[in-house]
């Protein structure tokens, strides 16, 4: 190799900005790249689009947790698998409010309301909608994730006042079939669309360690880099093993692919924040902290996800601490 080709395969193919017609071949070429030279990659396009110090925290809360009628085969919340989840009814705002208080007094800047529903029927639409107001009004962006929307569901969230809404692509399209039989993934690109068409912004990501391929981690990335806009949040979960669901056994993946994971998502889609999150509780701080150098400059907050738990916050605050990283 002379000299030039060295070099430029050293720093890789220059990104310029988000570009969304990548090619299958180009997200594997990604995932085969060396160790090494995918992290720095990953660290320059992190660089040229992000302070490298600072990290995004976003809390999550259950607002209606349990006895969901899809059959999602990683989640805790199905009513077809058997985990001995309490079910709870929709919560009342001032619960909520007294949630994203104590969310916002910990210092997150985002916070998120998940509802075990497929799709949020009018009148469960309406108490949410005051709920986003109240904690629109206290300051913080808003986020959901209620199941399926139509356009003007989406357009009421829109009203409201909603900033984000999270819905997850969560495997490739070819191993999605292996892990949900009650929804199409037709059907949540299309939420897609209609969170899209009334400008809510879109946080839609994965699960790794559901007992997928190489193949499928290339397609989900390739299908998430290429929507017609990219995510402004990118979610990469690591599957939380709850026993009861259908995936309680499968083999955590190789932490080092979490990393690489992490890394061609951050180069795939450099201005989007790519989130650390479910799953930080098995991953050790040193683990996190590669997370961050691929590129991950976010993470859920609070000792809770949704059902499961998550590091506490005294542990997050000391980590930022120890590895200079500023809240947003
Ligand atoms: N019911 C709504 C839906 O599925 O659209 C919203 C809530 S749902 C719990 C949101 C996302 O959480 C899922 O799409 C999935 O990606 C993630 N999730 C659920 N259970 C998980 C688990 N055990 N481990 C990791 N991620 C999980
Ligand atoms: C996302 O991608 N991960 C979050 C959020 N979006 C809603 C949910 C993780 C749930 C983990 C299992 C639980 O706590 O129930
Ligand atoms: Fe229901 Fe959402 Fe869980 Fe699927 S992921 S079972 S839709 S709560």
């Amino acid at each position: 190799m002379v000299q030039a080709e060295a070099m430029e395969a050293d720093r890789g193919p220059a990104v310029d900005g988000p570009r969304t017609d990548w090619t299958r071949a180009e997200v594997a070429a990604l995932f085969a790249r060396p160790f090494m030279d995918l992290l720095f990659q990953a660290q320059q396009v992190h660089r040229r689009f992000f302070p490298p110090g600072e990290i995004q925290i976003s809390t999550l809360l259950s607002i209606k947790t349990g006895a969901c009628p899809e059959d999602c085969g990683y989640c805790p919340q199905s009513a077809h698998h058997r985990t001995g989840l309490p079910v709870e009814r929709l919560m009342p705002l001032e619960e909520v409010v007294a949630a994203a208080r104590r969310a916002r007094a910990q210092g997150a800047s985002r916070f998120c309301m998940g509802a075990a529903w497929r799709a949020p029927r009018q009148r469960d639409l309406e108490p949410v909608l005051e709920m986003i107001r109240a904690v629109k009004a206290l300051g913080l962006e808003t986020c959901a994730t209620l199941g399926m929307l139509d356009l003007e569901q989406a357009r009421q969230l829109k009203e409201a006042g909603l900033d984000y809404y999270n819905h997850n692509l969560d495997t490739s399209p070819e191993y999605y079939g292996r892990v949900v039989s009650t929804r199409s993934y037709q059907e949540r690109l299309d939420t897609l669309d209609a969170v899209r068409a009334v400008g809510i912004r879109v946080c839609c990501g994965g699960i790794l360690g559901m007992g997928e391929s190489d193949e499928d981690r290339i397609g989900l990335l390739h299908r998430l880099a290429t929507l017609p806009r990219h995510p402004e949040s990118v979610p990469v979960n690591l599957l939380v093993r709850v026993p009861g669901t259908p995936l309680a056994e499968c083999e955590p993946p190789d932490p080092f692919d979490l990393v690489r994971t992490v890394a061609v998502a951050r180069i795939l889609m450099p201005a989007s924040r790519v989130r650390l999150s479910a799953g930080r509780e098995a991953m050790s701080d040193e683990l996190q902290a590669l997370c961050f150098l691929a590129g991950a400059n976010s993470i859920f907050y609070g000792e809770r996800l949704l059902t499961t738990p998550n590091p506490d916050a005294h542990h997050d605050q000391r980590l930022f601490r120890r590895l200079d990283l500023s809240p947003v």
